[in-house]
């Protein structure tokens, strides 16, 4: 879009001068970042994060055929946010045994999927060699398929387990098969704000040091923001500042995912949810602000199919995939879709009717077809 099309928007002079910066490639900075979320309206912000995101991926709006597995919902930990997790022999809890995973893999043999998500609790009594084993499972069943499993959460407690360095930890389970990491557990950075909602698991530091070295061993990863509940916006921008940071070294994160807050069944359900204009500003303005991510991605098992679609006039160039209702994380939350699943056929009416070109890709964002 040109320069000229933002004189349309009466701006004060702040946001004149963030606009500027935007349109001739300037990084905008935290502060600027706290005035968009403060003071641009929402025709504003999504022109000028639309502007961003077609100088990055054109008009192509990218979905992979994937499905994930969810080895155990037990978790030692209690995230206040979560609806999914269950004590051992909780009423709910469920952990497959390595040849039921092996089983379910086998399922997808000469199936049209490229990606496996591997996602769970911290099971108590799992480690880093039994993980090793469940990636070289699915390895053994599914030859070519793209493995990206494990959250930093997870990560970082089997690392500490085995006694292991974070280097030494990507080497086995680069050697039993993983590709990349998803970017789960990220939560929001701030000490403060993590202290209230996931006191015990893996700090700040500590995710982004899992992710900086997982890049360095050339596995690459995704970055998560769990937006929309007790969060200021300075601590959304905090959080979107460190992962800035990180990418500026090592380039390793494929793709940003603000994750909304959704607030049933947990033990922080009396926040309300909010409103969906609020996840469009929070789209517009991580794709402004994260001017080195090469994607932005709205997952639409938790933000819905319509939401989805929507956001890619708002920064969004990747909807996430077909899913084979295979994840349970969102439907305990409350989302409005109790079987995530959508076929190809599905994905690319939603991108197309956005007036986008429907690109499938693998998970390092290669095109493997344009429909
Ligand atoms: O870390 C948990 C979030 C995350 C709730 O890398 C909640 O491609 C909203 O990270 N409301 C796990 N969110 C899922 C995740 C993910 C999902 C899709 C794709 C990728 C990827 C990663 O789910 C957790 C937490 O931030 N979460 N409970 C909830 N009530
Ligand atoms: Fe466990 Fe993850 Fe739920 Fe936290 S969000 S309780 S780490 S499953």
């Amino acid at each position: 879009m040109e320069k000229a099309a933002f004189s349309l928007f009466n701006l004060s002079l702040e946001l004149q001068q963030i606009s500027d910066k935007v349109l001739t490639g300037e990084r905008i900075s935290a502060e600027d970042a706290i005035i968009l979320y403060q003071k641009a309206d929402l025709g504003f912000l999504g022109s000028l994060a639309n502007f961003v995101r077609e100088n990055l991926n054109g008009n192509n709006a990218y979905f992979n055929k994937n499905f994930h597995i969810e080895p155990t919902n037990i978790c030692i930990y209690r995230c206040e946010f979560c609806s999914y997790s269950r004590k051992m022999n909780e009423h709910g809890s469920w952990e497959s045994s390595l040849d039921e995973i092996s089983a379910l893999a086998k399922t997808y043999q000469g199936k049209d999927v490229t990606e496996v998500h591997v996602v769970g609790g911290v099971h108590p009594h799992r480690d880093l060699y039994y993980y090793a084993e469940l990636v070289s499972r699915i390895r053994s069943e599914l030859p070519n398929i793209h493995i990206k499993a494990y959250s930093a959460v997870e990560l970082e407690y089997m690392f500490k387990k085995a006694n292991v360095t974070v280097s030494q930890g990507f080497t086995i389970l680069k050697n039993a098969g993983l590709n990349s990491i998803p970017g789960g557990g990220a939560e929001i950075f701030d000490e403060t704000l993590r202290a209230k909602i996931c006191p015990d698991k893996v700090n700040s530091d500590g995710w982004l040091n899992i992710h900086e070295t997982a890049h360095q061993q050339g596995v690459s990863s995704n970055a998560t923001m769990l937006y929309g509940h007790i969060e200021t916006y300075a601590q959304r921008v905090d959080h979107m500042s460190r992962l800035r940071e990180v990418q500026d070294r090592t380039k390793g994160f494929n793709c940003f995912i603000p994750l909304k807050y959704r607030n049933e069944n947990n033990p922080m359900s009396d926040i309300g949810e909010v409103a969906v204009i609020e996840d469009l500003r929070n789209y517009a303005v991580s794709r402004i602000f994260l001017d080195n991510f090469p994607h932005l991605k709205a997952y639409w098992p938790m933000i819905g199919k319509d939401m989805a679609q929507l956001a890619l006039s708002f920064g969004v160039d990747d909807i996430d995939g077909t899913i084979d209702d295979t994840t349970k994380i969102y439907s305990m939350a409350g989302v409005e879709d109790q079987s995530p699943s959508l076929t190809t056929n599905d994905l690319v009416d939603i991108i197309r009717k956005a007036n986008r070109i429907a690109v499938e890709r693998n998970s390092i964002y290669e095109q493997v077809k344009v429909y």
